[in-house]
């Protein structure tokens, strides 16, 4: 049902009368409106507001304190650097109440932020400089954030990037076989069987201390980047639901699958679903243009690695999903997470393919 928009809009400090609401974007997760408005000197601007998906998010009040804790200390290094905090970082429009995020009658949570004008998201490569630009947009937050202590923050969804824990909860779909779907899927399940010891790899390596934990992005998809329209720069890294603690590895490597595949992340026909070397070279070439001064030689040592297992861990999300009834991300056919999941092995096998090409690519950024 559409949400009652004039009645919503009320409820936070918009400047104006309210004009329309449209969707904007294409997440999986929340539900993103553009709301625009009229001033009273006649001039019309914007707004994004957003329904936080509750049933991803189980505890929406503790990732607001995190996203007010991120951006306020952005805001912070941003002013600083000698930046532009109104378009640098997402900024919180308050509730009328003066609250972080609005609770309405029907249980549903609603947050606002200022709309960034004269930019955009991309959901696949257009061009090569905003590849460049992206991944130092993605290098730059970890580094603003480095000095906001880890356990200043909640753990939005626990064990985000697990990925043994995720090959768990795959392994248990598949035994519960709620919706009898396993039937179709046993090449991509013997797909992740295959490679079930790689899954804990980066977790082990944590828990041994040998990876630092950091404040990380943990959903760097290519799209959660706005890329100015004039400059061509990546002037702010967007939803923030996921910034919490983990490692750099997870941000290089779900970026890495995200912007390196050319066609899109449910493409069906898979022949044209490749990890493309020049995009993975101007990404490593962005990331670690800013990354390289802080990340350890251990880190620098499983950016590919992670780059693969991210995929994976994508790939296995999906088939869970699929199992389980598409009970998590938005779909828009049948088994349209069956098609995403295929897409992501996919990567991972071209990765394993190009691995040697791969390594030269990281070997000459580092
Ligand atoms: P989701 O969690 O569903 O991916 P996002 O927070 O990434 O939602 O927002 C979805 C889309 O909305 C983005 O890809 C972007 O195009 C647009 N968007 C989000 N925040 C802003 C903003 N502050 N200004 C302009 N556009 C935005
Ligand atoms: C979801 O919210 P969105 O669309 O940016 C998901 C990511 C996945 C991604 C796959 C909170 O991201 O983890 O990698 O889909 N976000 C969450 O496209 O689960
Ligand atoms: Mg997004």
């Amino acid at each position: 049902m559409e949400p009652d928009f004039a009645a919503l809009v009320k409820q936070f400090k918009f400047e104006g009368a309210f004009l329309e609401a449209n969707p904007c974007g294409f997440g999986h997760i929340n539900d993103t409106y553009a709301v625009r408005f009229r001033k009273a000197n006649g001039a019309v601007h914007r707004y994004i507001l957003q329904r936080i998906n509750h049933n991803v998010f189980k505890n929406p009040e503790a990732l607001m304190q995190n996203i007010e804790r991120v951006t306020s200390h952005l805001k912070k290094r941003i002013i600083a650097a000698g930046g532009d905090p109104e378009r640098e970082t997402l900024n919180l429009i308050p509730t009328a109440e003066g609250k972080a995020f609005y609770r309405a009658p029907d249980g549903d949570y609603w947050r606002a932020y200022t709309f960034i004008e004269g930019a955009q998201t991309y959901r696949a490569v257009e061009r090569l400089d905003h590849v460049y630009s992206v991944a130092k947009a993605f290098g730059n937050f970890q580094k603003l954030l480095s000095d906001l202590p880890a356990g200043e923050l909640h753990e939005t969804i626990p064990n985000f990037h697990h990925t043994g824990k995720r090959f768990e909860t795959l392994v248990e779909a598949v035994e519960r076989d709620v919706k009898n779907r396993a039937r179709f899927v046993r090449p991509e399940i013997e797909f992740v069987e295959e490679r079930a010891g790689e899954t804990s790899v980066l977790v082990d390596l944590l828990e041994q201390g040998r990876l630092p934990e950091r404040v990380t992005h943990n959903d760097t998809k290519f799209n959660n980047v706005m890329i100015d329209n004039e400059t061509g720069e990546g002037i702010c890294v967007i939803d923030l639901d996921t910034v919490m603690p983990g490692l750099s590895l997870y941000d290089f490597g779900d970026a890495v699958r995200s912007a390196a595949n050319p066609a899109a992340e449910d493409e069906q026909d898979l022949s044209i679903v490749r990890i493309d070397l020049e995009i993975l070279d101007r990404f490593a070439h962005g990331y670690l243009d800013i990354a390289r001064d802080f990340l350890t030689s251990v880190e620098l040592d499983h950016l590919l690695f992670a780059a693969k297992l991210m995929t994976l861990e994508c790939g296995m999300r999906f088939l869970t999903d699929y199992l389980e009834g598409d009970v998590y991300y938005k779909v828009w056919r049948e088994a349209h997470n069956l098609d995403r999941c295929r897409v992501h092995f996919k990567l991972v096998e071209d990765m394993e393919v190009k691995v040697d090409q791969m390594v030269r690519i990281v070997a000459r950024s580092r």
